[in-house]
């Protein structure tokens, strides 16, 4: 296929609720959208960076710095064999996971559209449903939280997890452990705290939880390995794997017992391809992350968790817990037993809703043999 238009979007998409983390609190949503064509038939892919560089350095407005000057000249006019071929591509281009990632998704995408198959089973998923969890972002007081805990627990969702912070962390993981004695329950910290913390992170040793996502230093594997030396909890490492070689390192120096692999965040399917793999050879459990994604970034995440190396229930959700109306048809729908079936028509197996897209776009940008051509 040779790659003949490449089209940025940004959209906005507010949230039905401000989600907070232990970086932050986000309700507006600016999502970037990558379109790849190739003979009129086009992939979509979103860009998962945060509106600023407190989950990792990269920003919406850097993924499109880094997509319009450095990623999309090398690919533009491009013939491929396969979306396979992009990492090697981008390879001189140094990080910038997330802009990689909306680039190479959105011809994958395209790639399973031109052969005519499901993405997910052009990745080698072969799940023909997958079991879903919900990430619940820091509430204001304990009632909020356990009426929230309650909620998704009455859904059907398999695994609840609680963002923590410093000052509220123990004692809400307490309350909500009291009242729900034997649900999947994990703890996600996004960085929040420092190895001097040791003994208070230990204290959650009693909670019998699933994991504890990211406790330490974004950048730091080392300190995650002295830490899980001193507690039983199993540590999950989300922010600091990259790609492949962070995951071996990680699980070899016993940094982490579990991996949430995020699309965005590990630069596209096949490096997450590459990292499931090494976990399923390992027996380690892997899951898919999210990033409180439109429907073109879930219905990604939902092909890729169809891969025998995602065994633990993902981040990935109903359309309806965060957007009003989404921009794919149907929306996302989990099942009372908390999974979604995966779509089984050629490529996402969801409608891109282009219209509603339009509606929601800021700026829009095409390029067409290393030109500029249309500006908005
Ligand atoms: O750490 O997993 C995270 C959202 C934004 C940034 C980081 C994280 C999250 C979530 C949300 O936990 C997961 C979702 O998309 O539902
Ligand atoms: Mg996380």
């Amino acid at each position: 296929m040779k790659i003949d238009r490449i089209e940025l979007r940004e959209i906005h998409m507010r949230l039905k609720a401000p989600f907070e983390t232990s970086f932050g609190v986000v309700q507006d949503r600016r999502i970037l959208l990558v379109q790849v064509c190739s003979d009129g038939v086009c992939g979509w892919g979103e860009g998962t960076a945060m509106e600023g560089p407190y989950y990792n350095s990269e920003t919406i407005d850097t993924a499109w710095l880094m997509l319009e000057k450095y990623l999309i000249p090398l690919v533009q006019g491009r013939e491929l064999e396969s979306a396979r071929d992009i990492p090697e591509i981008l390879s001189a281009v140094r990080g910038n996971e997330m802009a990689k990632a909306a680039l190479e998704n959105a011809v994958w995408h395209l790639e399973s559209l031109m052969r005519g198959m499901p993405l997910s089973r052009l990745l080698g998923g072969a799940r023909q449903e997958i079991p879903c969890g919900v990430s619940l972002g820091v509430q204001s007081g304990i009632d909020a939280l356990l009426a929230l805990v309650e909620r998704e627990v009455a859904a059907g969702y398999q695994r609840i997890k609680l963002k923590i912070k410093p000052g509220k962390d123990i004692e809400v993981v307490r309350e909500v452990r009291k009242r729900f004695p034997n649900i999947r329950l994990s703890v996600d910290a996004n960085s929040a705290y420092t190895l001097a913390d040791t003994w208070h992170l230990k204290r959650m040793d009693e909670f019998n939880l699933l994991m504890m996502e990211q406790p330490l230093e974004w950048d730091d594997v080392h300190n995650h390995s002295l830490l899980q030396a001193c507690i039983d909890t199993r540590i999950c490492l989300d922010e600091s794997i990259h790609h492949l070689r962070h995951a071996a390192a990680a699980l070899e120096t016993g940094a982490c017992r579990a991996i949430n692999i995020k699309l965005g965040r590990v630069g596209g399917h096949t490096e997450a391809m590459r990292i499931q793999q090494h976990c399923l050879e390992r027996k380690t459990p892997a899951w898919c992350g999210g990033m409180i994604e439109s429907g073109i970034g879930r219905a990604h995440n939902i092909a890729m968790s169809t891969q025998a190396g995602f065994i633990w229930p993902g981040d990935v959700s109903a359309s309806r817990r965060y957007w009003d109306e989404d921009i794919i048809e149907p929306e996302v729908l989990v099942s009372p037993e908390g999974t979604i079936a995966v779509p089984l028509t050629p490529g996402l197996g969801y409608e891109i809703r282009e219209r509603r897209i339009e509606q929601l776009t800021v700026r829009q940008q095409s390029y067409q043999s290393r030109t500029v051509l249309a500006t908005r």
